[in-house]
């Protein structure tokens, strides 16, 4: 049996039968575009409560409205459940499943190496299997091929097509969707390139082939550390400015007027989410195994990861002009999601803020209109619910995540001193006394 001519063929008559591994923030849009493009699609995750979600025509990601999955399950071109030994009748597979930090800063591949371990039970001779979660170099080869094929006749670029593609969702954004950001697809072998990028193409707008899985592992992490390191470039020069004299935003303002050659990023109160503070260190953690130090990396990550810290010392300096210690002192974050505009928490820098407020001896309250509440390490809070009130009441008032629905005008006039970690204020603050910036 050819089973390169065969997938080909399923794929471009959109035969095959289509599995989505993980169905989060990757893995559920990745599934609806296969499903829009007319595949069969089963969604596979292990969480009980996304299933019964989705089977009640309901979405949980912010990117996928619920008449989507509604109209996708009604057509029978989308089904959701948490029984893996589907990946039996499956003929492809894509795997979004999560790539955290353990709290040693290394790798977690839990996640990947326990669907390894499922697909093992139920991978056959013609099927297609595709990587998408962002890790180390090396990672399909080593750990999916080796796991899928060992002890059984299955020959990888034959029986089994194997590759790596990044995922590049970023949750929120509107121009740029799964369907119509060019996808990088390496492939074990160039069968498994050929058939894997035939399947994608047939869903995807634009898919960019590379010679290896392992150019395709390295291309997504460069592209993260790149924001990473440049994110560290700019919070140190905020910390140069600030030792100058110099308004380091009016100076990204002009330097960003250069139409070639330089590209904007802003400085912070710290690097949340969870790609780009984690992404470099998976790479970081690969080259200490090949006794190479990541000197770029580890010096953006001490930068990045100081910045809650000095935060809070540039808001006790706030504090302190206006003759208040910061123990004791009301102090209101608003905005804590890790970037404007969505409900995600994880990594935030206002988690450390809020932490080493507390730990000044701070009263500390936060208002968030996507965080009703936060239950992390020792923080138990709930967000205010008088935003007004609070604003009013508070000795300082710290914008931490700039969301756009703030009406920054009435929070300049209401508070007494405002910390503004995002320049969020911008020209409105300028020349008063009442407001600090970063
Ligand atoms: N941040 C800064 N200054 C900046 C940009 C970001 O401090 O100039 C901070 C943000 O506040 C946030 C963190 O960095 O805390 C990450 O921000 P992000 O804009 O990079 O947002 P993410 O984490 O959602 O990044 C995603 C990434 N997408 C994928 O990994 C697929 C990233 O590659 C995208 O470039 C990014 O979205 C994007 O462009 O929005």
């Amino acid at each position: 049996m050819n089973y390169t001519k065969d997938l080909i063929e399923k794929f471009i008559h959109k035969t095959a039968r289509i599995g989505v591994l993980g169905l989060g923030y990757v893995g559920l849009p990745l599934a609806v575009v296969f499903a829009q493009a007319g595949f069969e699609v089963t969604g596979i995750d292990p969480i009980e409560e996304k299933i019964k979600k989705l089977q009640q025509g309901k979405s949980y990601v912010l990117d996928v409205p619920d008449e989507t999955i509604q109209i996708l399950t009604a057509s029978g071109k989308l089904k959701a459940t948490s029984d893996f030994s589907v990946l039996k009748e499956l003929d492809a597979v894509s795997i979004c499943v999560p790539t955290p930090l353990r709290k040693t800063g290394d790798p977690d591949l839990s996640y990947i190496l326990s669907v390894a371990d499922s697909l093992k039970e139920y991978v056959h001779p013609g099927m297609a299997i595709v990587l998408e979660s962002t890790t180390y170099p090396g990672t399909t080869r080593e750990m999916i091929l080796t796991k899928l094929t060992d002890g059984t006749n299955l020959k990888i670029g034959e029986d089994l097509f194997l590759a790596f593609s990044p995922e590049r969702v970023d949750p929120g954004r509107a121009d740029y969707t799964t369907i119509n950001t060019p996808k990088v697809i390496g492939g074990i072998t160039p069968a498994c390139l050929e058939v894997t990028s035939c399947w994608y193409g047939q869903a995807l707008q634009k898919v960019v082939p590379v010679s290896s899985a392992e150019v395709a592992e390295m291309a997504k992490l460069l592209e993260n550390t790149f924001r990473m390191i440049n994110i560290g470039l700019v919070n140190e020069m905020a910390m140069m400015c600030d030792r100058l004299g110099v308004d380091v935003w009016e100076v990204i303002d002009a330097a960003s007027t250069k139409p070639f050659g330089f590209m904007k990023f802003q400085p912070g109160p710290g690097l949340g989410g969870h790609c780009i503070p984690i992404d470099p260190l998976y790479l970081s953690w690969k080259l200490k195994t090949l006794n190479y130090s990541t000197r770029f990396i580890n010096l953006a990550s001490e930068i990045n990861t100081g910045m809650p810290r000095y935060t809070v010392s540039k808001i006790q300096d706030a504090l302190n002009q206006h003759k208040k210690p910061i123990n004791g002192s009301k102090v209101l974050v608003l905005g804590v999601s890790y970037k404007p505009d969505i409900d995600d928490l994880r990594e935030s820098p206002a988690l450390d803020i809020i932490h080493l407020l507390h730990e000044k001896g701070a009263q500390v309250q936060y208002h968030d209109p996507f965080i009703p509440s936060i239950n992390h390490d020792e923080i138990r809070m709930q967000s205010v619910a008088d935003l007004d009130k609070a604003v009013k009441e508070a000795d300082c008032v710290v914008i931490v995540t700039n969301h756009s629905l703030y009406d920054y005008p009435k929070l300049l006039q209401d508070a007494k001193l405002i910390f503004d970690a995002r320049n969020a204020i911008g020209a409105l603050g300028k020349d008063n006394p009442k407001v600090v910036k970063l």
